[in-house]
Protein backbone atom coordinates (compact mmCIF):
# COMPACT_ATOMS: atom_id res chain seq x y z
CA UNK A 1 0.00 0.00 0.00
CA UNK A 2 1.29 3.49 -0.83
CA UNK A 3 1.12 5.75 2.20
CA UNK A 4 0.25 8.95 0.41
CA UNK A 5 0.40 11.15 3.53
CA UNK A 6 4.05 10.29 3.89
CA UNK A 7 5.01 10.82 0.27
CA UNK A 8 7.62 13.50 0.13
CA UNK A 9 8.68 15.51 -2.90
CA UNK A 10 11.93 17.47 -2.75
CA UNK A 11 13.99 19.47 -5.21
CA UNK A 12 17.64 20.26 -4.66
CA UNK A 13 20.06 22.62 -6.28
CA UNK A 14 23.49 21.09 -6.55
CA UNK A 15 26.13 23.70 -5.81
CA UNK A 16 29.48 22.27 -6.77
CA UNK A 17 30.35 18.69 -5.83
CA UNK A 18 29.85 19.05 -2.07
CA UNK A 19 26.68 21.02 -1.36
CA UNK A 20 22.99 20.55 -2.06
CA UNK A 21 20.26 23.00 -1.09
CA UNK A 22 16.92 21.24 -0.64
CA UNK A 23 13.38 22.56 -0.99
CA UNK A 24 10.19 20.71 -0.10
CA UNK A 25 7.97 20.81 -3.18
CA UNK A 26 4.21 21.27 -3.08
CA UNK A 27 3.74 20.88 -6.80
CA UNK A 28 5.68 20.61 -10.02
CA UNK A 29 4.06 23.19 -12.30
CA UNK A 30 6.20 22.95 -15.44
CA UNK A 31 9.19 21.04 -16.71
CA UNK A 32 10.44 21.34 -20.25
CA UNK A 33 13.52 21.46 -22.40
CA UNK A 34 13.56 24.72 -24.30
CA UNK A 35 15.87 25.42 -27.21
CA UNK A 36 18.44 26.76 -24.72
CA UNK A 37 17.99 25.12 -21.33
CA UNK A 38 15.92 22.99 -18.98
CA UNK A 39 13.13 25.10 -17.51
CA UNK A 40 11.32 24.07 -14.32
CA UNK A 41 8.69 25.90 -12.30
CA UNK A 42 7.95 24.50 -8.84
CA UNK A 43 5.70 25.53 -6.05
CA UNK A 44 7.81 25.12 -2.90
CA UNK A 45 6.60 25.17 0.72
CA UNK A 46 9.22 27.64 1.96
CA UNK A 47 9.66 30.05 -0.97
CA UNK A 48 6.50 29.72 -3.05
CA UNK A 49 6.64 29.49 -6.83
CA UNK A 50 10.22 29.09 -8.01
CA UNK A 51 11.87 29.34 -11.43
CA UNK A 52 14.75 26.93 -11.99
CA UNK A 53 16.95 26.96 -15.12
CA UNK A 54 19.40 24.13 -15.74
CA UNK A 55 19.10 23.11 -12.09
CA UNK A 56 19.86 26.58 -10.66
CA UNK A 57 17.24 28.56 -8.74
CA UNK A 58 16.73 31.87 -10.55
CA UNK A 59 13.99 33.51 -8.57
CA UNK A 60 11.28 32.75 -6.03
CA UNK A 61 8.11 34.55 -5.09
CA UNK A 62 9.20 35.07 -1.46
CA UNK A 63 12.72 36.43 -1.84
CA UNK A 64 12.89 37.87 -5.37
CA UNK A 65 12.37 41.43 -4.14
CA UNK A 66 15.80 41.47 -2.48
CA UNK A 67 17.72 40.66 -5.67
CA UNK A 68 15.57 42.73 -8.03
CA UNK A 69 15.51 45.85 -5.86
CA UNK A 70 19.27 45.70 -5.33
CA UNK A 71 20.23 45.05 -8.95
CA UNK A 72 18.01 47.90 -10.19
CA UNK A 73 17.79 50.75 -7.68
CA UNK A 74 21.48 51.06 -6.92
CA UNK A 75 22.39 51.94 -10.56
CA UNK A 76 19.18 53.83 -11.26
CA UNK A 77 19.59 56.14 -8.27
CA UNK A 78 23.26 56.57 -9.10
CA UNK A 79 22.22 57.99 -12.50
CA UNK A 80 20.76 61.53 -12.28
CA UNK A 81 18.04 60.94 -14.86
CA UNK A 82 17.68 57.38 -16.20
CA UNK A 83 15.38 57.39 -19.23
CA UNK A 84 16.45 54.48 -21.37
CA UNK A 85 17.44 51.21 -19.74
CA UNK A 86 18.46 47.84 -21.19
CA UNK A 87 18.15 44.54 -19.33
CA UNK A 88 20.06 41.54 -20.67
CA UNK A 89 18.53 38.23 -19.55
CA UNK A 90 15.99 38.80 -16.80
CA UNK A 91 13.15 37.18 -18.76
CA UNK A 92 11.17 36.70 -15.54
CA UNK A 93 10.55 40.47 -15.60
CA UNK A 94 11.54 41.27 -12.00
CA UNK A 95 14.18 43.81 -12.99
CA UNK A 96 11.83 45.43 -15.50
CA UNK A 97 9.13 45.78 -12.82
CA UNK A 98 11.56 47.63 -10.54
CA UNK A 99 12.91 49.87 -13.34
CA UNK A 100 9.37 51.02 -14.16
CA UNK A 101 9.00 52.44 -10.63
CA UNK A 102 11.34 55.29 -11.61
CA UNK A 103 9.31 58.22 -12.90
CA UNK A 104 12.00 59.34 -15.40
CA UNK A 105 11.85 56.08 -17.38
CA UNK A 106 10.82 56.39 -21.03
CA UNK A 107 11.98 53.10 -22.57
CA UNK A 108 12.94 49.73 -21.18
CA UNK A 109 14.43 47.15 -23.51
CA UNK A 110 14.70 43.51 -22.48
CA UNK A 111 17.03 41.28 -24.50
CA UNK A 112 16.17 37.70 -23.51
CA UNK A 113 17.33 34.79 -25.62
CA UNK A 114 14.69 32.28 -24.44
CA UNK A 115 11.08 33.24 -25.09
CA UNK A 116 9.94 30.25 -23.02
CA UNK A 117 11.30 31.93 -19.88
CA UNK A 118 9.12 34.96 -20.51
CA UNK A 119 6.12 32.74 -21.26
CA UNK A 120 6.60 30.71 -18.06
CA UNK A 121 6.99 33.89 -15.98
CA UNK A 122 3.82 35.32 -17.49
CA UNK A 123 1.93 32.16 -16.68
CA UNK A 124 3.27 31.19 -13.27
CA UNK A 125 4.95 34.29 -11.82
CA UNK A 126 2.58 37.19 -12.60
CA UNK A 127 3.70 39.13 -9.50
CA UNK A 128 7.21 39.22 -10.97
CA UNK A 129 6.43 39.55 -14.68
CA UNK A 130 3.65 42.15 -14.44
CA UNK A 131 5.78 45.00 -15.83
CA UNK A 132 6.47 43.18 -19.11
CA UNK A 133 3.19 44.33 -20.61
CA UNK A 134 3.82 48.00 -19.79
CA UNK A 135 3.82 50.13 -22.94
CA UNK A 136 7.31 51.50 -22.21
CA UNK A 137 8.75 47.96 -22.46
CA UNK A 138 10.06 46.29 -25.61
CA UNK A 139 11.08 42.65 -25.50
CA UNK A 140 13.73 41.45 -27.96
CA UNK A 141 14.06 37.67 -28.20
CA UNK A 142 17.68 37.66 -29.17
CA UNK A 143 21.20 36.97 -27.97
CA UNK A 144 22.14 39.75 -25.53
CA UNK A 145 25.71 39.83 -26.83
CA UNK A 146 24.50 40.48 -30.36
CA UNK A 147 21.94 43.05 -29.22
CA UNK A 148 24.49 45.06 -27.25
CA UNK A 149 26.98 44.97 -30.14
CA UNK A 150 24.37 46.55 -32.43
CA UNK A 151 24.05 49.66 -30.22
CA UNK A 152 26.31 52.53 -29.35
CA UNK A 153 25.79 55.59 -27.16
CA UNK A 154 22.24 54.38 -26.63
CA UNK A 155 21.43 53.55 -23.00
CA UNK A 156 21.63 55.34 -19.65
CA UNK A 157 21.82 52.09 -17.70
CA UNK A 158 22.47 48.48 -18.75
CA UNK A 159 21.64 45.70 -16.30
CA UNK A 160 22.93 42.17 -16.90
CA UNK A 161 20.50 39.92 -15.02
CA UNK A 162 22.07 36.67 -16.14
CA UNK A 163 22.31 33.07 -14.96
CA UNK A 164 25.57 31.59 -13.63
CA UNK A 165 28.51 31.71 -16.07
CA UNK A 166 28.04 28.20 -17.41
CA UNK A 167 26.91 26.99 -20.84
CA UNK A 168 25.23 29.65 -22.98
CA UNK A 169 25.78 32.42 -20.39
CA UNK A 170 29.60 32.24 -20.38
CA UNK A 171 29.88 35.02 -22.97
CA UNK A 172 28.04 37.40 -20.63
CA UNK A 173 31.09 37.44 -18.32
CA UNK A 174 33.80 38.07 -20.92
CA UNK A 175 35.78 41.25 -21.27
CA UNK A 176 34.74 41.73 -24.90
CA UNK A 177 31.14 41.84 -23.76
CA UNK A 178 31.92 44.42 -21.06
CA UNK A 179 33.68 46.56 -23.69
CA UNK A 180 30.68 46.25 -25.93
CA UNK A 181 28.43 47.35 -23.04
CA UNK A 182 30.70 50.34 -22.48
CA UNK A 183 30.14 51.38 -26.11
CA UNK A 184 26.38 50.84 -25.91
CA UNK A 185 26.15 53.17 -22.90
CA UNK A 186 25.81 56.93 -23.18
CA UNK A 187 28.67 59.19 -22.05
CA UNK A 188 27.54 59.05 -18.42
CA UNK A 189 26.09 55.53 -18.56
CA UNK A 190 26.14 52.91 -15.84
CA UNK A 191 26.42 49.13 -16.01
CA UNK A 192 25.46 46.61 -13.32
CA UNK A 193 25.78 42.85 -13.48
CA UNK A 194 24.98 40.09 -11.05
CA UNK A 195 28.42 38.70 -10.30
CA UNK A 196 27.84 35.52 -8.27
CA UNK A 197 28.72 34.76 -4.66
CA UNK A 198 32.02 35.91 -3.14
CA UNK A 199 31.46 33.09 -0.65
CA UNK A 200 30.44 30.15 -2.88
CA UNK A 201 32.12 31.15 -6.15
CA UNK A 202 35.53 32.39 -5.03
CA UNK A 203 37.12 30.71 -8.03
CA UNK A 204 35.36 32.96 -10.54
CA UNK A 205 34.37 36.19 -8.75
CA UNK A 206 37.80 37.91 -8.84
CA UNK A 207 38.16 37.31 -12.58
CA UNK A 208 34.72 38.70 -13.36
CA UNK A 209 35.41 41.77 -11.21
CA UNK A 210 38.80 42.34 -12.83
CA UNK A 211 37.36 42.15 -16.35
CA UNK A 212 34.74 44.80 -15.50
CA UNK A 213 37.40 46.93 -13.82
CA UNK A 214 39.57 46.74 -16.93
CA UNK A 215 36.79 48.49 -18.89
CA UNK A 216 35.15 51.05 -16.57
CA UNK A 217 36.89 53.99 -14.82
CA UNK A 218 34.68 53.52 -11.74
CA UNK A 219 34.12 49.88 -10.70
CA UNK A 220 32.57 48.89 -7.39
CA UNK A 221 31.21 45.68 -5.95
CA UNK A 222 28.23 45.67 -3.62
CA UNK A 223 26.58 42.85 -1.70
CA UNK A 224 23.23 41.60 -0.60
CA UNK A 225 21.80 38.37 0.83
CA UNK A 226 19.66 36.20 -1.43
CA UNK A 227 18.42 33.28 0.70
CA UNK A 228 17.76 31.01 -2.28
CA UNK A 229 21.14 31.40 -3.99
CA UNK A 230 23.79 28.99 -2.73
CA UNK A 231 25.83 30.75 -0.08
CA UNK A 232 23.28 33.53 0.48
CA UNK A 233 25.91 36.24 0.12
CA UNK A 234 25.54 37.61 -3.40
CA UNK A 235 27.45 40.26 -5.32
CA UNK A 236 26.71 42.83 -7.97
CA UNK A 237 29.39 44.80 -9.78
CA UNK A 238 28.71 48.32 -10.98
CA UNK A 239 30.82 49.86 -13.72
CA UNK A 240 30.35 53.56 -14.41
CA UNK A 241 31.74 56.13 -16.82
CA UNK A 242 31.19 59.19 -14.60
CA UNK A 243 28.79 58.81 -11.69
CA UNK A 244 30.08 57.21 -8.51
CA UNK A 245 27.42 55.19 -6.65
CA UNK A 246 28.97 56.35 -3.37
CA UNK A 247 28.26 60.01 -4.20
CA UNK A 248 24.46 59.79 -4.00
CA UNK A 249 22.61 62.31 -1.86
CA UNK A 250 20.51 60.01 0.35
CA UNK A 251 18.01 62.78 1.06
CA UNK A 252 17.18 63.09 -2.65
CA UNK A 253 15.99 59.48 -3.00
CA UNK A 254 12.21 59.16 -3.17
CA UNK A 255 10.23 56.39 -1.50
CA UNK A 256 8.92 54.16 -4.29
CA UNK A 257 7.46 51.37 -2.16
CA UNK A 258 10.64 49.40 -1.46
CA UNK A 259 10.81 46.32 0.73
CA UNK A 260 14.59 45.99 0.73
CA UNK A 261 16.32 49.04 -0.78
CA UNK A 262 16.91 52.11 1.38
CA UNK A 263 19.30 55.02 0.79
CA UNK A 264 21.34 53.89 3.81
CA UNK A 265 21.53 50.36 2.42
CA UNK A 266 22.65 51.75 -0.96
CA UNK A 267 25.73 53.15 0.75
CA UNK A 268 26.25 50.28 3.18
CA UNK A 269 26.08 47.60 0.48
CA UNK A 270 29.45 48.78 -0.88
CA UNK A 271 31.19 48.13 2.44
CA UNK A 272 32.85 44.75 1.95
CA UNK A 273 34.00 42.21 4.52
CA UNK A 274 37.77 41.87 4.68
CA UNK A 275 37.81 38.44 3.00
CA UNK A 276 35.92 39.89 0.02
CA UNK A 277 38.28 42.87 -0.19
CA UNK A 278 41.19 40.43 -0.16
CA UNK A 279 39.55 38.27 -2.81
CA UNK A 280 39.21 41.29 -5.11
CA UNK A 281 42.71 42.57 -4.44
CA UNK A 282 44.08 39.42 -6.09
CA UNK A 283 41.80 39.85 -9.10
CA UNK A 284 43.18 39.33 -12.57
CA UNK A 285 41.09 39.46 -15.75
CA UNK A 286 42.01 36.01 -17.07
CA UNK A 287 41.12 33.98 -14.01
N1 LIG B 1 19.74 35.43 -12.14
C1 LIG B 1 20.40 34.29 -11.58
C2 LIG B 1 21.30 34.45 -10.46
C3 LIG B 1 22.16 33.25 -10.25
C4 LIG B 1 21.57 32.19 -9.41
N2 LIG B 1 22.53 31.14 -9.22
C5 LIG B 1 22.27 29.95 -8.63
N3 LIG B 1 21.13 29.72 -8.08
N4 LIG B 1 23.20 29.05 -8.64
C6 LIG B 1 18.49 35.65 -11.58
C7 LIG B 1 17.46 36.11 -12.51
C8 LIG B 1 16.41 36.84 -11.75
N5 LIG B 1 15.76 37.82 -12.53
Amino acid sequence: MVEVERMDLWFYEQSGPNLRVHYRVKELLEKKKTEYQELVVLDTERYGRTLVLDGAVQTTIRDEFIYHEMIVHVPLFTHPEPKKVLVIGGGDGGSVREILKHPTIEEVHLAEIDREVVAAAREYLPEISSGLSDERVQIHYTDGIKFVAEHSDAFDVIIVDSPDPVGPAVGLYKQDFYSSIYRALKADGIFVGQTESPWSNQDIVPGIFARIKAVFPITRMYLTCVPTYPGWMWSFTLGSKQHDPLDIDPTSIPELGFRCYTPALHQAAFVLPRFVEELLSSAEPNK
